[in-house]
């Protein structure tokens, strides 16, 4: 495996404090979803998958290993994969065991412990693949390592394209396509909207995980800015807003409490919450809409038969 490029090592902490600042002098507190994924939070991720009430990555998992010859065709060969927020590469195993002759794979993803051991794991399992590690935002422009061959191929799976806002997958999609280029696909998973009574136990499991999940942000403030908060004082609560079509995580504070960061004092009345995540429950031509002018257009589609969940094909126009 080829040394992992760090894109976002000189200021990592710096920024992390500037954004939970930020988010937490906000009137509705806010705390970005990205900064879940230390390596802990990486692994309960994990094990969220894993949980019966987390029908996502299940039902995603059965379309990619219905349809993968198909979408292996279309990618073509000599595919240089670039997965964006690979976690464990999962799904990635099923695209490289049907894609003809890969040319390469790039993971990118923020929680860059978990990326590597990823990495050196795909390393053994496919000896003659190589694979280049960006441990990085990819929110921010990123560069393809020098040394990389084939044709760049997108790959977006899990959801997490319902972590965003509009704003935020509109840049996305542009950089996406500025970094993949003219003759470039990308395939994108993502959530479709249902029933709040599935939906919610999805994002408020009974054996706490999510909860744990949840916390764990602020664990990580914890240990990695020098705070003190008792994680017994805020609890997990996962909340359907019909408008806004997506499921919203928070974190409520129990009680009136003052938490010092970085010489801030952070005042919370009880009841207040820590708006620390969207999961958007999309529908197609709402999605498509947002694609729009991007530099992508819809080439296919796959779904499961309860129309849990998409995969779309998109290609470079
Ligand atoms: N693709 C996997 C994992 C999804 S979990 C799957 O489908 O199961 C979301 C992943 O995206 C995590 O590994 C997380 O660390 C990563 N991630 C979230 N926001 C990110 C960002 N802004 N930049 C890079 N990686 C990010
Ligand atoms: C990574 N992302 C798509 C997950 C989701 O479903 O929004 C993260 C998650 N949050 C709570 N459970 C899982």
């Amino acid at each position: 495996m080829d040394d992992v490029y760090d894109a976002s090592a000189p200021a990592a902490s710096d920024r992390f404090l500037r954004d939970v600042l930020h988010g937490l002098s906000q009137p509705q507190k806010t705390l970005p979803s990205q900064y879940f994924y230390d390596e802990a939070g990486s692994v309960l991720f994990e094990q969220i998958t894993e949980l019966p009430e987390y029908y996502p990555t299940r039902t995603e998992v059965g379309i990619l290993n219905q349809h993968a010859s198909t979408i292996a065709e279309a990618m073509g060969p000599n595919t240089l994969l670039v997965e964006y927020g690979a976690g464990a590469s999962t799904k990635t195993r099923i695209l490289l065991d049907a894609l003809t002759d890969p040319a390469g794979y790039v993971p990118i993803d923020v929680s860059e412990d978990f990326l590597l051991q990823t990495a050196q794991g795909l390393k053994l399992e496919y000896p003659s693949l190589p694979v280049y590690p960006i441990a990085g935002d990819f929110m921010v422009e990123l560069g393809l390592p020098e040394d990389v061959a084939g044709t760049p191929i997108g790959f977006f799976p899990g959801s997490t394209i319902g972590n965003l806002s509009d704003e935020e997958i509109d840049k996305f999609l542009r950089a996406a396509r500025s970094l993949l280029g003219a003759s470039s696909k990308f395939l994108i998973g993502m959530d479709l909207r249902k029933s709040p009574s599935i939906l919610i136990p999805a994002y408020d499991d009974a054996a706490g995980v999510t909860a744990a999940f949840n916390l764990n942000l602020l664990k990580r403030i914890n240990t990695e800015l020098g705070a003190e908060f008792d994680l017994g004082a805020f609890a997990h609560k996962a909340i359907w807003n019909d408008e806004a079509s997506r499921i919203e995580m928070h974190l409520e504070s129990l009680k009136p409490q003052v938490v010092t960061i970085a010489h801030r004092d952070i005042h919370f009345d009880a009841g207040e919450t820590i708006h620390t995540e969207i999961s958007r429950k999309f529908d197609l031509p709402k999605f498509l809409d947002l694609v729009g002018t991007t530099g992508w257009t819809l080439s296919d589609t796959w779904m499961d038969e309860r129309d849990y969940f998409a995969v779309l094909l998109l290609s470079a126009t």
